[in-house]
């Protein structure tokens, strides 16, 4: 890569890199240096994954569609994660669909995951690789999607993102991988690649993300990010209900009714204790009493 001028570093000092796959940058006159980043029409970042970092990683630059990739077995879904990336995208406002990968490891489970993402609202695209899916529609309306936008495939490494790739960009052999590797830990990508797509546009197949942790999200604005809880604030007894605990809570009547997934309730709940850690420093996030005394206000 061509070296980035000084002040690049400067500028974005909250960013882990000044640059990321997708960016546009002009040169210096000598043609052989970066002197500036084109601002961005959007970016999916994450909080930059090495401990005590207030970071930002931006994993992809100039996107109009993030896909996250989960695998229902080998490695094994982990809601978690792709409640963060969804979140994520969400936050910039980039549409998202969540494909469900390898379903041909169990069918069963990847129909409940995709009913609990599509009572979230979230496209999800059941796929598989293996022969007897690959006329699928689902695989079909994937290929589609890839070719009508700049997108970037997020997951597990291991959950079959190149594989996905190959099998729906014509003219294109990823490297990808022995899970016997991807065990121990090691990625089969290892850069982000970006892929230009015969009819225009690019996909950005990125080494597999063991965590996605949102990056500077406020405590009140998190629930906007999980729009089925968000749905049910208008019920709650309190306007800045934090759906921890408060009296008359329609989130809590919901998730014990059964009517909100608890793998989504879970994510969210994560998310806040994080969110309210970063809002009062000094206190460790995993020990913070959400209660908050005179934040509450009653509905009128
Ligand atoms: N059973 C099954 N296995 C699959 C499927 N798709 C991919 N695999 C296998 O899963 C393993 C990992 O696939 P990759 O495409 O390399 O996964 P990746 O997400 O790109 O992994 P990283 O590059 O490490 O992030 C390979 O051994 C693939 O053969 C599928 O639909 N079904
Ligand atoms: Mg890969
Ligand atoms: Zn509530």
């Amino acid at each position: 890569m061509l070296p980035l001028a000084g002040k690049l570093f400067e500028a974005r000092s909250h960013e882990k890199r000044p640059l990321a796959v997708g960016d546009r940058v002009l040169l210096d006159p000598t043609g052989k240096a970066i002197d500036s980043v084109l601002p961005r029409s959007s970016q999916l970042h994450r909080r930059a994954a090495s401990e005590g970092e207030d970071q930002a990683q931006v994993m992809a630059a100039n996107i109009t569609h993030v896909i996250a990739v989960a695998s229902i077995a080998s490695p094994p879904f982990q809601p978690e994660l792709v409640d963060g990336v969804l979140a994520a995208a969400q936050r910039e406002r980039i549409p998202a669909t969540l494909v469900l990968s390898k379903i041909d490891l169990d069918p069963e489970l990847a129909a409940r995951w995709a009913k609990v993402y599509a009572h979230a609202g979230v496209r999800v695209l059941p796929t598989s690789t293996a022969a007897e899916h690959a006329t699928s529609a689902a695989l079909a309306e994937l290929g589609t999607l890839l070719h009508q936008n700049n997108s970037v495939v997020v997951g597990l490494s291991g959950a079959g993102k190149s594989s996905l790739l190959n099998a729906l960009v014509p003219g294109i052999t990823l490297r990808t991988g022995d899970l016997n590797h991807i065990r121990q830990g090691r990625h089969t990508t290892t850069h982000t690649e970006l892929l230009p797509l015969p009819g225009g546009g690019h996909v950005l197949d990125t080494p597999g993300v063991r965590n996605f942790h949102l990056f500077c999200t406020g405590s009140q604005e998190l629930q906007f990010l999980f729009p089925e809880i968000a749905a049910k604030l208008p019920e709650c007894e309190y306007r800045s209900c934090l759906h921890d605990g408060e009296q008359n809570c329609a989130v809590k009547a919901a998730l014990q009714r059964g009517e909100l997934p608890e793998s989504r309730y879970r994510s969210y709940r994560t998310m806040l204790v994080e969110a309210l850690a970063a809002e009062r420093p000094g206190q460790k996030a995993g020990r913070t009493p959400v209660r908050g005394g005179g934040r509450r206000r009653p509905r009128n």
